[in-house]
């Protein structure tokens, strides 16, 4: 099955194309396959900027806002809001988008949500595959907003050049989690609702965790490197109140001024670089996992390996050297 149709429309900005090929995409990894296949080439124009913080601290409505502006400037952008912790696309998510779509009448706004239904691949898979067909689309700007759950943030924005997390006055729970999970990916930090009591104290505390991490890391990257110069980017730290734009002209000169240190230091090739081998490991990985169970539901050979393993004639690390053997892949 082709295409070619629909990558036409797409090429030519057409909304419904779009929509309809991040869902096939979503759902056969192999239509997938052949959609980035034929896309490829014309990805790379668009900046792509994560969004991640606890439930509630604001991220859609800072989404709404900084959209605006994007789309006065006169920029076409792509916003997919992932939600990694439920199986279903529905519930607050679907209200989000619904909430979100309220706010722009504009063609120049495209929403998505994407859910954990266990899609071949993943769910990092499919956002990176949408994120590249609204990249095509013709979007300046995608922007991928996510609750995540710790970890699965560093999956999700592994495509994102800037990443946002945002943070709310009061306890310092949402500081903990990013310790525990993202800080290391982390380019910009947002106090929320700075309206609220405690604004100031929660810069103050970022801060702080900054300056007790930066020193850490900075070591582990010197020896690593062997000395070589590493260009570091100290996240930033911003305040803002989202629903009045209070602000904002700082987090864009922000997101500017990041922008400008990837491209002047060179760090954005070598982010390219790691990041194309990820993506390919993650693709081979499910490739070979397929492979792997294909052999193992189908095949006398392993049924006898499967005997020797039980006789204690052999042990399972032994059996799985010899499906590499099997695989032709040593
Ligand atoms: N006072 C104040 N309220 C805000 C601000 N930004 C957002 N809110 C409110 O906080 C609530 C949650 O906002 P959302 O934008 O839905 O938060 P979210 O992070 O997208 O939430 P989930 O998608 O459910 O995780 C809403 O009632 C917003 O109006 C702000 O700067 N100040
Ligand atoms: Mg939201």
């Amino acid at each position: 099955m082709g295409f070619e149709a629909l990558i036409d429309r797409l090429l030519k900005g057409d909304t419904r194309a779009a929509a309809r090929l991040i869902t096939i995409a979503e759902n056969d990894i192999g239509a997938a396959e052949e959609i980035i296949n034929s896309i490829y080439k014309h990805t790379g124009k668009a900046y792509i900027l994560g969004i991640t913080g606890a439930p509630g601290s604001g991220k859609s409505t800072l989404i709404s806002t900084l959209t605006n502006i994007f789309v006065k400037e006169g920029k076409k952008v792509g916003i997919i809001c992932v939600d990694p912790t439920s199986p279903l696309t529905g519930g607050a998510l679907l209200g989000d988008r619904i909430r979100m779509k309220k706010h722009f009448t504009t063609d120049n706004v495209f929403i998505r949500s994407m859910a954990n239904r266990g899609q071949l691949g993943g769910l990092a898979r499919a956002t990176e595959d949408a994120i590249k067909i609204l990249d095509v689309f013709g979007c300046d700007i995608v922007i991928i907003e996510t609750v995540g759950v710790g970890q699965s943030e560093v999956d999700i924005f592994r495509p994102a050049q800037s990443v946002l997390v945002l943070l709310v006055p009061g306890m310092g729970d949402d500081i903990q989690a990013i310790k525990a999970g993202i800080m290391e990916i982390t380019d910009i930090f947002v106090v929320n609702k700075m309206d609220l009591p405690g604004a100031d104290r929660k810069v103050s505390d970022i801060t702080q965790m900054l300056e007790l991490s930066m020193s850490f890391k900075y070591d582990y990257e010197n020896i690593n490197q062997d000395h070589a110069i590493v260009h570091k980017w100290t996240p930033k730290i911003v305040k803002l109140n989202s629903k009045t734009g209070e602000n904002f002209e700082n987090l864009l000169e922000i997101i500017n001024e990041h922008k400008a240190f990837l491209k002047e230091t060179g760090v954005i090739e070598n982010y390219n670089r790691k990041r194309i081998r990820n993506e390919t490991l993650q693709i081979l990985k499910h490739k070979l996992t397929k492979k792997v169970e294909g052999l193992i539901h189908s095949n006398s050979q392993i049924d006898e390996y499967i005997r020797l393993v039980m006789d204690k004639s052999m042990d399972p690390y032994s059996m799985a050297n010899l499906i590499i053997k099997l695989l032709g892949i040593e």
